[in-house]
């Protein structure tokens, strides 16, 4: 896959990619991420990329001739038909299903803006899509951009060492991981679950299922409404929940009765 990167700090990207499984991704050919600085667009002696925003108020606005000859230089250098999306917290909220979109396509270009934004007509002209990587104001796009290389990335074939890290998990699809444990057997006092040290391997799976199910329920709840979990999962869902009413029955019981000898509550 061959992506690129619209940025005034090109450093940023470039620097961030060397490390880990997407380095070396990139050092073995499998994804390929390049920049094009607006700077290089300019021909005033300034090199000026911002301007004082129309209808007055703090900050600067990216102006528009730079900007979209950047994006037009990069898109020159895509398959046909790669999708520009620009990353901005108005956009459509990036969730899983939007990375494996993006990670079936062959090019990829990116617009990370800075200052206030850019001039809405940049959007409207070198834009096809916008993208949020989050409900809060990050001071650049390059951030968001660099999320979504790194969410893309791992899906692509051959990317995760072990072709299982993304696909043998697909009966988690959708849920919050199960926690992880590693040597020491006890650390600071504190065991490794036993079920992982059976050796039992359908056991650990159904724990680990349930683990997650578990947490997804209490810290996500969101996640789970309309979920189309698989029949195993859907029937370890309904026994944790019946325990989890159960605890809150017994709390209220416990309650209720300390309420019937007059203690407050
Ligand atoms: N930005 N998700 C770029 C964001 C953002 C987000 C703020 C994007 C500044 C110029 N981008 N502008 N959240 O906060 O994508």
């Amino acid at each position: 896959m061959k992506i690129e990167v619209v940025t005034l700090f090109p450093r940023m990207i470039a620097g961030t990619l060397e490390f880990g499984v997407i380095g070396r991704a990139i050092a073995r050919g499998l994804l390929s991420v390049s920049t094009e600085d607006p700077r290089a667009h300019t021909s005033d002696v300034h090199r000026t990329v911002d301007d004082r925003p129309y209808g007055g108020g703090p900050g600067m606005v990216m102006k528009p001739e730079p900007l979209l000859a950047a994006i037009r230089t990069a898109h020159a250098r895509l398959p046909p038909g790669s999708p520009r999306v620009y990353l901005s917290a108005q956009g459509v909220p990036l969730g899983q299903r939007e990375a494996q979109e993006l990670a079936g396509l062959p090019g990829l270009l990116l617009i990370a803006g800075r200052y206030e934004g850019v001039d809405e007509r940049v959007i409207e002209l070198g834009a096809d899509r916008e993208l949020s990587i989050g409900d809060y104001v990050l001071s650049g796009g390059e951030l968001p951009a660099l999320t979504v290389i790194d969410a893309v990335a791992r899906l692509l074939p051959g990317v995760l060492g072990d072709e299982r890290s993304s696909v043998e998990e697909s009966f988690v699809q959708g849920l919050l991981d199960w926690p992880h444990y590693t040597r020491p057997e006890i650390f600071e006092g504190k065991a490794v679950p036993a079920v992982l040290l059976s050796g039992d391997h359908a056991d650990i799976r159904r724990w680990r299922l349930e683990q997650a199910l578990a947490r997804t329920a209490a810290r996500r709840p969101e996640l789970l409404r309309g979920a189309q979990l698989p029949d195993e999962a859907q029937r370890l869902l309904e026994k944790i929940q019946t325990r989890g009413s159960a605890r809150a029955d017994a709390a209220a019981a416990v309650a209720a009765s300390s309420d019937d000898r007059g203690e407050r509550k």
